[in-house]
């Protein structure tokens, strides 16, 4: 069995949140040759990436995340219900996906995309749909997945599928993963006060649920959980005994001096 490790590349890192399907590339290049680096050392990397303003504003327009609302009428220049802005969203994430796979494909590594509205549907950390997609394990494969809007199996009809609850059942069930990185943007880690605010000394190093900090969840733009479902899941997939830890991804280096096991800045996550 080969070591993996999982890495959620954040919507905020590799988008700029607040303009419609706006996509870091320079960040996400820097992340891919990261990536490679890691297959170096004979681990496979599993990615998951979030939406940021691929996914957020429209969904959040169209109030994809409290599923169909029969009586709720709009139209816009692009979508005119709900139902099309369902499809609108899963295309704009995958534009996403398909610049994060040309440049993994650029560092010579080979992508292969699962889009969750093709094999998951319903919501949260136990949400349907089998993994066995993501099994093979050979190094220069890198499995790259996505928050997206899934199927739901009710009267919601669909709903909004984080990242952060695929990275959590990719880390607790595949075989061999070691470790969950979630990749920030802006951040060094979990602060003790909203970023705007924060200092070098208000990064927390070592959290559990008793460490208290001050999340800023901008509900206004943002569809789905924010720091706290981050740190939910992540305290899920700790106590399943995967190591978890949060890094500032604009400085993609710390991350592979954590694989290497070298002094790394960040916040690591106490099962
Ligand atoms: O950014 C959200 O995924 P996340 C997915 O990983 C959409 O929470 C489509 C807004």
């Amino acid at each position: 069995m080969g070591k993996r490790i999982v890495v959620k590349f954040g919507g905020a890192l590799i988008t700029k949140k607040d303009e419609q399907s706006v996509a870091h590339t320079d960040i996400i290049s820097n992340l891919c040759s990261v990536v490679k680096s890691i297959t170096e050392e004979g681990i496979q990397v599993i990615i998951v990436h979030g939406a940021g303003s691929f996914g957020h504003l429209k969904a959040k327009h169209w109030r994809l995340n409290e599923g169909y609302l029969p009586d709720y009428e709009q139209s816009d220049e692009e979508c005119l219900s709900q139902l099309d802005a369902v499809e609108h969203v899963r295309n704009d994430m995958l534009k996403l996906n398909s610049i994060v796979l040309s440049q993994l494909t650029d560092v010579g590594l080979n992508p292969i995309s699962h889009p969750p509205h093709e094999w998951a549907s319903n919501l949260g950390p136990e949400f349907n749909g089998t993994l066995e997609r993501f099994a093979s394990e050979d190094v220069n494969t890198v499995h790259v997945s996505f928050g997206d809007v899934v199927d739901v199996d009710d009267e919601r009809k669909f709903g909004i599928l984080s990242g952060d609850d695929i990275v959590a059942r990719l880390s607790i069930e595949l075989s061999g993963v070691e470790s969950l990185v979630f990749a920030m943007g802006g951040v060094d880690g979990l602060l003790k006060v909203p970023p705007h605010l924060a200092t070098v000394d208000d990064l927390i190093e070592e959290w559990s649920p008793e460490v208290a900090y001050e999340g800023v969840h901008q509900t206004e733009i943002d569809v789905t959980g924010g720091i706290g479902l981050k740190m939910t899941r992540g305290y899920l997939v700790a106590k399943n005994g995967v190591s978890v830890h949060l890094i500032n991804g604009e400085y993609p280096m710390r991350i592979l001096d954590f694989v290497r096991g070298k002094t790394w800045r960040g916040t690591t996550i106490l099962p």
